[in-house]
């Protein structure tokens, strides 16, 4: 361009926007990099992006949570975390903006950026003083790249904006490669760059920033994309180690030896003991919350008379029960998959209530989790004499991170929503009147047993069957009451007893078998069961919001 060529003074004028939007994400993106290694050497939790994703989730309204439910499945985490990543993006280009027109406004916004990540990570459930440290150091090195990118920025311009259009030959130079050479060379080469306009020489005479610029941004963008994963996986794998050091006790009331007869011996059936890799999950956590058991601490308080607090240590020392414990989500559909059984090891909460004395007013018990998640539970359900466990063990193995590692809560005849925490840090006596938990908040029903539920496994729903004997077969569960029968019935036939398979106790869900003589035509098959009370599970087809899906597992098939 003539300026070059001429030595002419460049007149000032404002960079591309462009310069200002990747000067805002690169100063960003350092920051979540660098929170992430920080928290990876101080506590997980406390990453920018881990905590302020967890305060999103949990500012979220409920339609919205749902819906990303129905999308997504259980697979939303990975949704959330990239429109949080956009919502980011688009909030660090802003801040890139403010500051090549004034570099103290873009400071202040990176201000605020790590006043949001302290006061996230500060209010998280498990924060302690280092919490807000990533966030702090994160916002510092921000802002230093601010600084250093707004220096660099070529500000002289040698073409005013408007004088850019069409006219702009190819054989504009890259100035900035421009700066690595020679005048001469850089003049001959030719550059498709639309850029050109803007990098030129400063002031001194010196090359243009524009390179510098680049390296700069680009390698603070790569860095943080290195960073990020890598923090996260250094914390996961201490956790992991943390995990296979565990030894788990063994317990003074076992489980009672499984029966053969557990099993229908139908194929299709899913197994009367879910397998850790086929155990559902469900929980709000946007990354699953890694914490060592150096680190762990349950602390027992509110309406009590000696509040306790416990470490990982001093639970595993305690008398421990080994229970296979049926787990349901208010979430499942009729005919879901949210549900699932498995042998869990664990300390009685009862016991632990017994010591800490709650007052009589003290109906409600508020777990926490490390990640903030409350679940409310009736103080009743947790003295009444069932199996209502602080998980360690699950299927024989400490509790595997996604299910809670390394402390969760079970308790037979409630949903997960209401009484199995994961990642547990706190029990609350408190009151029901007082205390509204995560999804009593979001409209769910404060007081939730399970509700008699009946799966049909096999056929498969649609399936094509030969005439002649079928066996149709599933699972059918009403936890802490027990299933006493299970019914089946063909089109609008009339209802035939299943047969039962055993059951260890009335906490798990029960495998029923009934054989068919399957007739050529289209059929429809349905199931109900009823519990040990007596009820019949009822047939009105009802959505999980508030309490639980009622209705009847219902199946069609053909037979030809
Ligand atoms: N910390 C925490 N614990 C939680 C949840 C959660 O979101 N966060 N979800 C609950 C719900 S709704 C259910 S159904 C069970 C599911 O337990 P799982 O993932 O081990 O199957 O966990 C419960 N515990
Ligand atoms: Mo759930």
């Amino acid at each position: 361009m003539e300026t070059q060529g001429t030595g002419r003074p460049a007149p000032e004028r404002p960079p591309k926007e462009w310069y200002g939007e990747l000067a805002g994400v690169a100063a960003t993106a350092l920051a979540l990099g660098v929170g992430e290694l920080v928290a990876a050497a101080t506590g997980g939790p406390s990453a920018p992006l881990v905590a302020v994703g967890g305060v999103a989730v949990d500012a979220a309204p409920t339609p919205v949570k749902e819906f990303a439910v129905a999308v997504f499945y259980t697979y939303d985490k990975l949704a959330l975390q990239a429109g949080i990543v956009l919502v980011l993006a688009a909030f660090a280009a802003f801040i890139g903006l403010l500051a090549i027109r004034r570099l103290r406004y873009g400071l202040a916004g990176v201000a605020v950026f790590g006043a949001i990540g302290v006061l996230a990570s500060a209010t998280r459930a498990s924060a302690t003083w280092a919490y807000p440290l990533p966030s702090v150091v994160g916002a510092l090195a921000a802002a230093g790249l601010l600084v250093l990118l707004r220096r660099t920025l070529p500000r002289r311009a040698a073409v005013a904006a408007q004088d850019l259009g069409d006219d702009t030959s190819p054989g504009d130079t890259d100035v900035a490669a421009q700066g690595e050479r020679t005048p001469v060379q850089g003049a001959r080469s030719p550059s498709s760059d639309v850029d050109a306009d803007v990098s030129v020489v400063d002031g001194a005479g010196q090359p243009p920033g524009r390179r510098r610029f680049l390296v700069l941004a680009v390698g603070a963008i790569g860095a943080a994309a290195v960073a990020v994963p890598g923090g996260r996986r250094l914390w996961a794998q201490r956790v992991a180690a943390a995990r296979a050091a565990v030894v788990l006790p063994s317990p003074s009331s076992p489980a009672p030896p499984l029966p053969a007869e557990a099993s229908a011996g139908v194929p299709g059936v899913k197994p009367f003991v879910t397998s850790t890799a086929d155990f559902y999950r469900i929980d709000t956590a946007l990354t699953v919350p890694q914490m060592e058991p150096k680190d762990w601490r349950l602390r027992i308080h509110g309406r009590v008379k000696r509040p306790l607090t416990l470490t990982y240590e001093q639970l595993l020392a305690r008398p421990m029960v080994e229970r296979y414990i049926t787990l349901a989500c208010v979430s499942n559909e009729v005919g879901g998959e949210l549900v699932g059984n498995a042998r869990w090891l664990g300390v009685p909460i009862k016991d632990l209530l017994d010591e800490v004395q709650p007052d009589g007013g003290a109906d409600q018990v508020v777990s926490r989790s490390v990640d903030g998640y409350t679940a409310g539970t009736p103080t009743a359900a947790l003295r009444d004499g069932r199996d209502a466990l602080l998980a360690v063990g699950m299927n024989g193995e400490p509790l595997p991170v996604e299910h809670g590692f390394p402390v969760r809560m079970v308790v037979p005849g409630l949903y997960g929503y209401v009484s199995a925490t994961k990642w547990l840090t706190e029990l609350e006596l408190s009151r029901f009147s007082d205390f509204s938990a995560y999804w009593v908040r979001r409209g769910y029903a404060a007081q939730a047993p399970v509700k008699t539920q009946s799966r049909i496994d096999t056929p498969a729903a649609g399936k094509r069957l030969a005439p002649g004997p079928v066996m149709v077969a599933g699972v059918a569960w009403a936890q802490h009451r027990g299933v006493s029968a299970v019914e089946v019935r063909v089109d609008d036939g009339p209802w035939q007893q299943a047969t039962l398979a055993t059951v260890p106790s009335v906490d798990t869900w029960r495998q029923w078998s009934w054989p068919w003589q399957a007739t050529s035509g289209q059929h429809r098959l349905q199931v109900r069961a009823t519990d040990n009370t007596g009820q019949v599970q009822p047939g009105q087809a009802r959505k999980p919001l508030p309490d639980g899906a009622t209705g009847w597992h219902t199946i069609k098939v053909t037979v030809t």
